[in-house]
Protein backbone atom coordinates (compact mmCIF):
# COMPACT_ATOMS: atom_id res chain seq x y z
CA UNK A 1 0.00 0.00 0.00
CA UNK A 2 1.13 3.47 -1.11
CA UNK A 3 -0.04 6.07 0.94
CA UNK A 4 0.93 9.45 0.96
CA UNK A 5 2.68 10.58 3.66
CA UNK A 6 2.92 14.20 3.34
CA UNK A 7 1.62 15.92 5.71
CA UNK A 8 -0.30 19.36 6.29
CA UNK A 9 2.78 21.03 7.28
CA UNK A 10 4.90 19.66 4.69
CA UNK A 11 2.54 21.10 1.30
CA UNK A 12 -0.75 23.04 1.30
CA UNK A 13 -2.74 20.94 -0.60
CA UNK A 14 -5.23 23.91 -1.56
CA UNK A 15 -2.67 25.55 -3.31
CA UNK A 16 -2.74 24.62 -7.05
CA UNK A 17 -0.70 21.96 -8.16
CA UNK A 18 1.16 22.66 -11.67
CA UNK A 19 0.44 20.48 -14.84
CA UNK A 20 3.00 18.88 -16.12
CA UNK A 21 3.33 20.54 -19.26
CA UNK A 22 4.42 24.06 -17.40
CA UNK A 23 8.14 24.56 -16.79
CA UNK A 24 9.51 22.28 -14.97
CA UNK A 25 11.39 24.80 -12.35
CA UNK A 26 7.73 26.30 -11.75
CA UNK A 27 6.56 22.65 -10.40
CA UNK A 28 7.22 21.64 -6.96
CA UNK A 29 9.57 18.66 -7.08
CA UNK A 30 7.80 17.42 -3.61
CA UNK A 31 4.45 17.94 -4.86
CA UNK A 32 2.14 15.05 -5.20
CA UNK A 33 1.32 13.60 -8.16
CA UNK A 34 -2.51 14.27 -8.56
CA UNK A 35 -4.14 12.51 -11.89
CA UNK A 36 -7.93 14.36 -12.68
CA UNK A 37 -9.83 12.08 -14.94
CA UNK A 38 -12.08 12.99 -16.81
CA UNK A 39 -14.41 10.82 -18.84
CA UNK A 40 -16.38 12.39 -21.78
CA UNK A 41 -18.72 11.91 -24.80
CA UNK A 42 -19.70 14.60 -26.78
CA UNK A 43 -18.64 17.50 -24.46
CA UNK A 44 -16.80 19.89 -26.69
CA UNK A 45 -19.13 22.83 -25.44
CA UNK A 46 -18.00 22.21 -22.34
CA UNK A 47 -14.70 20.20 -21.85
CA UNK A 48 -12.09 23.04 -22.76
CA UNK A 49 -12.74 25.04 -19.56
CA UNK A 50 -13.13 21.74 -17.56
CA UNK A 51 -9.86 20.92 -18.63
CA UNK A 52 -8.18 24.58 -18.01
CA UNK A 53 -9.40 24.72 -14.73
CA UNK A 54 -8.65 21.33 -13.31
CA UNK A 55 -5.11 21.94 -14.61
CA UNK A 56 -4.88 24.63 -11.72
CA UNK A 57 -5.28 21.49 -9.54
CA UNK A 58 -4.07 18.16 -11.42
CA UNK A 59 -0.54 17.09 -12.05
CA UNK A 60 -2.15 15.50 -15.36
CA UNK A 61 -5.82 15.79 -16.57
CA UNK A 62 -6.24 12.66 -18.58
CA UNK A 63 -9.23 12.80 -20.77
CA UNK A 64 -10.82 9.47 -22.16
CA UNK A 65 -13.12 10.80 -25.22
CA UNK A 66 -15.03 7.10 -25.12
CA UNK A 67 -16.12 7.64 -28.84
CA UNK A 68 -17.49 11.10 -29.43
CA UNK A 69 -17.92 11.90 -32.53
CA UNK A 70 -17.98 16.12 -31.96
CA UNK A 71 -14.93 17.99 -31.49
CA UNK A 72 -13.98 17.03 -27.94
CA UNK A 73 -11.10 15.16 -28.19
CA UNK A 74 -9.23 18.00 -30.28
CA UNK A 75 -10.47 20.52 -27.79
CA UNK A 76 -9.43 18.89 -25.00
CA UNK A 77 -5.64 18.09 -25.97
CA UNK A 78 -5.72 21.95 -27.33
CA UNK A 79 -6.85 23.17 -23.71
CA UNK A 80 -3.60 21.07 -22.49
CA UNK A 81 -4.84 17.18 -21.37
CA UNK A 82 -3.48 13.86 -22.19
CA UNK A 83 -6.31 12.50 -24.44
CA UNK A 84 -6.97 8.95 -24.81
CA UNK A 85 -9.70 7.61 -27.45
CA UNK A 86 -11.49 4.86 -27.59
CA UNK A 87 -13.03 4.15 -31.06
CA UNK A 88 -16.26 3.12 -30.44
CA UNK A 89 -18.51 4.55 -27.51
CA UNK A 90 -18.09 1.52 -24.22
CA UNK A 91 -19.29 3.40 -21.36
CA UNK A 92 -18.49 6.02 -18.28
CA UNK A 93 -17.46 2.64 -16.19
CA UNK A 94 -14.95 1.13 -19.80
CA UNK A 95 -13.69 4.97 -19.76
CA UNK A 96 -13.03 5.04 -16.08
CA UNK A 97 -11.29 1.70 -15.96
CA UNK A 98 -8.81 3.45 -19.08
CA UNK A 99 -8.33 6.31 -16.85
CA UNK A 100 -7.16 3.97 -13.72
CA UNK A 101 -5.13 1.91 -15.95
CA UNK A 102 -3.48 5.28 -17.24
CA UNK A 103 -3.41 6.44 -13.65
CA UNK A 104 -1.23 3.50 -12.47
CA UNK A 105 1.32 3.68 -15.46
CA UNK A 106 1.60 7.64 -14.41
CA UNK A 107 2.48 6.12 -10.85
CA UNK A 108 -0.34 8.70 -9.75
CA UNK A 109 -0.28 9.46 -5.20
CA UNK A 110 -3.89 10.00 -5.78
CA UNK A 111 -6.55 10.58 -8.28
CA UNK A 112 -9.61 12.65 -8.59
CA UNK A 113 -12.54 11.92 -11.38
CA UNK A 114 -14.98 14.45 -12.59
CA UNK A 115 -17.11 15.06 -15.17
CA UNK A 116 -16.69 16.95 -18.45
CA UNK A 117 -19.77 18.72 -18.62
CA UNK A 118 -19.09 21.03 -16.79
CA UNK A 119 -21.11 20.48 -13.87
CA UNK A 120 -18.57 20.04 -11.09
CA UNK A 121 -16.23 23.05 -9.78
CA UNK A 122 -12.72 21.73 -10.64
CA UNK A 123 -11.94 24.45 -7.73
CA UNK A 124 -13.33 22.33 -5.48
CA UNK A 125 -10.72 19.76 -6.17
CA UNK A 126 -9.00 20.29 -3.34
CA UNK A 127 -11.71 19.63 -0.92
CA UNK A 128 -12.13 16.57 -2.45
CA UNK A 129 -9.19 15.46 -2.68
CA UNK A 130 -7.64 16.50 0.76
CA UNK A 131 -8.31 13.36 3.16
CA UNK A 132 -6.54 11.44 0.47
CA UNK A 133 -3.92 13.47 1.03
CA UNK A 134 -4.22 13.14 4.60
CA UNK A 135 -4.09 9.40 4.71
CA UNK A 136 -7.66 9.08 5.72
CA UNK A 137 -9.26 7.56 2.86
CA UNK A 138 -9.22 5.61 -0.02
CA UNK A 139 -12.34 6.47 -1.69
CA UNK A 140 -13.60 10.49 -1.06
CA UNK A 141 -17.06 10.79 -2.74
CA UNK A 142 -17.89 14.40 -3.48
CA UNK A 143 -21.65 14.75 -2.08
CA UNK A 144 -24.11 16.75 -3.42
CA UNK A 145 -26.41 16.59 -0.36
CA UNK A 146 -23.91 16.98 2.34
CA UNK A 147 -25.06 20.51 2.33
CA UNK A 148 -27.43 20.95 -0.17
CA UNK A 149 -25.95 23.80 -1.76
CA UNK A 150 -26.35 22.54 -5.55
CA UNK A 151 -30.45 23.10 -6.46
CA UNK A 152 -31.12 19.45 -8.11
CA UNK A 153 -34.34 18.96 -9.76
CA UNK A 154 -36.54 16.78 -7.92
CA UNK A 155 -36.89 14.01 -10.05
CA UNK A 156 -33.26 13.46 -9.81
CA UNK A 157 -33.54 14.14 -5.97
CA UNK A 158 -36.24 11.10 -5.74
CA UNK A 159 -34.42 9.25 -8.11
CA UNK A 160 -30.95 9.23 -5.92
CA UNK A 161 -32.57 8.77 -3.21
CA UNK A 162 -33.58 5.53 -4.29
CA UNK A 163 -30.40 4.68 -5.64
CA UNK A 164 -28.60 5.94 -2.32
CA UNK A 165 -31.34 3.24 -0.56
CA UNK A 166 -30.67 0.37 -2.25
CA UNK A 167 -26.78 0.67 -3.20
CA UNK A 168 -25.81 1.42 0.93
CA UNK A 169 -28.20 -1.56 1.89
CA UNK A 170 -27.00 -3.88 -0.88
CA UNK A 171 -23.13 -2.83 -1.05
CA UNK A 172 -22.81 -1.84 2.99
CA UNK A 173 -21.13 0.86 3.04
CA UNK A 174 -23.58 4.23 3.12
CA UNK A 175 -22.84 7.30 1.43
CA UNK A 176 -25.46 10.46 0.69
CA UNK A 177 -24.34 10.23 -2.54
CA UNK A 178 -24.11 7.62 -4.68
CA UNK A 179 -24.21 8.56 -8.04
CA UNK A 180 -21.54 11.16 -7.90
CA UNK A 181 -18.71 11.33 -10.39
CA UNK A 182 -16.95 13.58 -8.24
CA UNK A 183 -14.39 11.22 -6.79
CA UNK A 184 -11.04 10.81 -4.85
CA UNK A 185 -9.09 7.80 -4.89
CA UNK A 186 -5.88 6.87 -3.05
CA UNK A 187 -3.07 5.12 -4.25
CA UNK A 188 -4.46 1.56 -2.40
CA UNK A 189 -8.16 2.31 -4.19
CA UNK A 190 -6.49 2.74 -7.51
CA UNK A 191 -4.20 -0.52 -7.19
CA UNK A 192 -7.90 -2.44 -5.69
CA UNK A 193 -10.67 -1.00 -8.03
CA UNK A 194 -11.51 -3.24 -11.45
CA UNK A 195 -14.80 -1.73 -12.49
CA UNK A 196 -16.86 -4.45 -14.24
CA UNK A 197 -19.21 -1.91 -14.78
CA UNK A 198 -19.17 -0.61 -18.49
CA UNK A 199 -21.74 2.41 -18.17
CA UNK A 200 -23.29 4.46 -15.30
CA UNK A 201 -23.27 1.67 -12.92
CA UNK A 202 -19.91 2.29 -12.27
CA UNK A 203 -20.20 4.21 -9.04
CA UNK A 204 -22.53 1.68 -7.46
CA UNK A 205 -19.99 -0.80 -8.35
CA UNK A 206 -17.27 1.45 -6.50
CA UNK A 207 -19.40 0.95 -3.11
CA UNK A 208 -19.36 -2.82 -3.60
CA UNK A 209 -15.85 -2.78 -3.85
CA UNK A 210 -15.12 -1.12 -1.40
CA UNK A 211 -16.39 -3.49 1.28
CA UNK A 212 -15.24 -6.36 -0.64
CA UNK A 213 -11.37 -4.54 -0.62
CA UNK A 214 -12.05 -2.64 3.01
CA UNK A 215 -11.36 0.70 1.81
CA UNK A 216 -12.37 3.79 3.69
CA UNK A 217 -14.91 5.91 2.23
CA UNK A 218 -15.85 9.48 3.12
CA UNK A 219 -17.48 12.27 1.98
CA UNK A 220 -16.88 15.74 1.30
CA UNK A 221 -19.65 18.61 0.29
CA UNK A 222 -19.80 19.42 -3.02
CA UNK A 223 -21.60 21.46 -5.25
CA UNK A 224 -23.17 20.93 -8.88
CA UNK A 225 -24.86 23.19 -10.51
CA UNK A 226 -27.75 22.10 -13.33
CA UNK A 227 -27.78 24.61 -16.69
CA UNK A 228 -28.72 22.22 -19.78
CA UNK A 229 -31.57 19.72 -19.91
CA UNK A 230 -30.73 16.58 -19.31
CA UNK A 231 -28.83 15.00 -21.83
CA UNK A 232 -31.10 11.60 -21.77
CA UNK A 233 -34.53 10.35 -20.36
CA UNK A 234 -34.17 10.43 -16.72
CA UNK A 235 -36.09 6.99 -16.47
CA UNK A 236 -33.94 5.70 -19.20
CA UNK A 237 -30.74 6.45 -17.37
CA UNK A 238 -32.79 5.22 -14.23
CA UNK A 239 -33.36 1.64 -15.89
CA UNK A 240 -29.63 1.84 -16.69
CA UNK A 241 -28.03 2.03 -13.21
CA UNK A 242 -30.79 -0.16 -11.80
CA UNK A 243 -29.85 -3.05 -14.33
CA UNK A 244 -26.43 -1.95 -13.41
CA UNK A 245 -26.93 -2.26 -9.13
CA UNK A 246 -29.26 -5.80 -9.78
CA UNK A 247 -25.88 -7.57 -11.96
CA UNK A 248 -23.83 -6.43 -9.16
CA UNK A 249 -25.84 -7.92 -6.32
CA UNK A 250 -25.63 -10.92 -8.68
CA UNK A 251 -21.78 -10.33 -8.30
CA UNK A 252 -21.46 -9.52 -4.73
CA UNK A 253 -24.31 -10.57 -2.96
CA UNK A 254 -25.07 -14.05 -4.88
CA UNK A 255 -26.70 -15.39 -1.68
CA UNK A 256 -29.05 -12.37 -2.03
CA UNK A 257 -29.66 -12.69 -5.51
CA UNK A 258 -30.86 -16.16 -5.94
CA UNK A 259 -30.95 -17.64 -2.38
CA UNK A 260 -34.13 -15.54 -1.74
CA UNK A 261 -36.05 -16.25 -4.57
CA UNK A 262 -34.94 -19.85 -4.58
CA UNK A 263 -36.64 -20.00 -1.61
CA UNK A 264 -39.68 -18.15 -2.25
CA UNK A 265 -40.24 -20.44 -5.35
CA UNK A 266 -39.06 -23.45 -3.05
CA UNK A 267 -42.20 -22.34 -0.85
CA UNK A 268 -44.57 -21.61 -3.28
CA UNK A 269 -43.84 -25.01 -4.98
CA UNK A 270 -44.19 -26.62 -1.73
CA UNK A 271 -47.27 -25.13 -0.42
CA UNK A 272 -48.85 -26.00 -4.05
CA UNK A 273 -47.05 -29.49 -3.95
CA UNK A 274 -48.75 -30.14 -0.05
CA UNK A 275 -52.42 -28.73 -1.48
CA UNK A 276 -52.27 -31.14 -4.54
CA UNK A 277 -51.82 -34.19 -2.22
CA UNK A 278 -54.23 -32.96 -0.03
CA UNK A 279 -56.77 -32.75 -2.83
CA UNK A 280 -56.30 -36.03 -4.02
CA UNK A 281 -56.56 -37.50 -0.41
CA UNK A 282 -59.88 -36.24 0.07
CA UNK A 283 -61.23 -36.27 -3.35
CA UNK A 284 -58.92 -39.35 -5.14
CA UNK A 285 -58.17 -36.64 -8.01
CA UNK A 286 -54.92 -36.17 -8.97
CA UNK A 287 -54.34 -32.48 -11.11
CA UNK A 288 -51.86 -32.95 -13.35
CA UNK A 289 -51.09 -29.28 -14.08
CA UNK A 290 -51.01 -28.71 -10.49
CA UNK A 291 -48.27 -31.65 -9.93
CA UNK A 292 -46.31 -30.23 -12.79
CA UNK A 293 -46.42 -26.64 -12.05
CA UNK A 294 -45.28 -26.87 -7.92
CA UNK A 295 -42.94 -29.86 -9.10
CA UNK A 296 -41.13 -27.40 -11.33
CA UNK A 297 -41.43 -24.82 -8.69
CA UNK A 298 -39.34 -27.06 -6.09
CA UNK A 299 -37.04 -27.77 -8.66
CA UNK A 300 -36.26 -23.97 -9.92
CA UNK A 301 -36.01 -22.83 -6.41
CA UNK A 302 -34.09 -25.44 -4.76
CA UNK A 303 -31.82 -24.93 -7.99
CA UNK A 304 -31.60 -21.17 -7.49
CA UNK A 305 -31.14 -21.83 -3.60
CA UNK A 306 -28.15 -23.62 -3.96
CA UNK A 307 -26.60 -21.81 -6.56
CA UNK A 308 -26.50 -19.11 -4.24
CA UNK A 309 -24.79 -21.00 -1.50
CA UNK A 310 -21.82 -22.19 -3.94
CA UNK A 311 -21.64 -18.84 -5.56
CA UNK A 312 -21.30 -17.70 -1.68
CA UNK A 313 -19.08 -20.19 -0.71
CA UNK A 314 -16.73 -19.76 -3.84
CA UNK A 315 -16.65 -16.00 -3.63
CA UNK A 316 -16.08 -16.06 0.34
CA UNK A 317 -12.54 -18.56 -0.80
CA UNK A 318 -11.73 -15.51 -3.53
CA UNK A 319 -12.11 -12.90 -0.77
CA UNK A 320 -10.13 -14.86 1.75
CA UNK A 321 -7.61 -15.73 -1.12
CA UNK A 322 -7.20 -12.02 -2.30
CA UNK A 323 -7.03 -10.62 0.96
CA UNK A 324 -4.57 -13.00 1.71
CA UNK A 325 -2.13 -11.43 -1.37
CA UNK A 326 -2.37 -8.42 -0.75
N1 LIG B 1 -16.91 7.72 -21.26
C1 LIG B 1 -18.19 8.04 -21.32
N2 LIG B 1 -18.57 9.10 -20.66
C2 LIG B 1 -19.86 9.41 -20.73
C3 LIG B 1 -20.82 8.68 -21.47
N3 LIG B 1 -22.02 9.29 -21.32
C4 LIG B 1 -21.78 10.34 -20.53
N4 LIG B 1 -20.49 10.43 -20.19
C5 LIG B 1 -19.78 11.41 -19.39
O1 LIG B 1 -20.06 11.16 -18.03
C6 LIG B 1 -20.22 12.38 -17.36
C7 LIG B 1 -21.59 12.42 -16.74
O2 LIG B 1 -22.56 12.18 -17.74
P1 LIG B 1 -23.97 12.89 -17.76
O3 LIG B 1 -24.65 12.49 -19.00
O4 LIG B 1 -23.78 14.34 -17.52
O5 LIG B 1 -24.67 12.19 -16.53
P2 LIG B 1 -25.26 12.84 -15.24
O6 LIG B 1 -24.38 13.96 -14.79
O7 LIG B 1 -25.50 11.74 -14.30
O8 LIG B 1 -26.64 13.37 -15.77
P3 LIG B 1 -27.17 14.89 -15.95
O9 LIG B 1 -27.75 15.25 -14.64
O10 LIG B 1 -28.15 14.76 -17.08
O11 LIG B 1 -26.01 15.75 -16.33
C8 LIG B 1 -19.97 13.48 -18.39
O12 LIG B 1 -18.62 13.86 -18.33
C9 LIG B 1 -20.26 12.80 -19.71
O13 LIG B 1 -19.54 13.34 -20.79
C10 LIG B 1 -20.36 7.55 -22.18
O14 LIG B 1 -21.09 6.85 -22.87
N5 LIG B 1 -19.03 7.27 -22.05
MG1 LIG C 1 -23.98 15.63 -16.01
Amino acid sequence: MSEVTMTQEEIDPLAPVLADDQPSESRRADAPKIVAIVPVYNEERFIGSVVLKTKEYASTVLVVDDGSTDGTAAVAKAAGAEVIRHEQNQGKGAALNTGFHRARELAADAIVTLDGDGQHFPEELCLVIQPILDGQADIVVGSRYLENTSDVPQRRVWGHRFFNLITNQLSGVAVTDSQSGFRAFSRRALDALSLSSKGFSVESEMQFLASDCNLRVCEVPITIKYLDKPKRSVISQGLTVLGGILRLVGQHRPLLYFGVPGTILLAIGLIWGAQSISFYNQRQILSAGYVLVSTLLITLGALSFFAGLILHSIRGLLLDLLNRTS
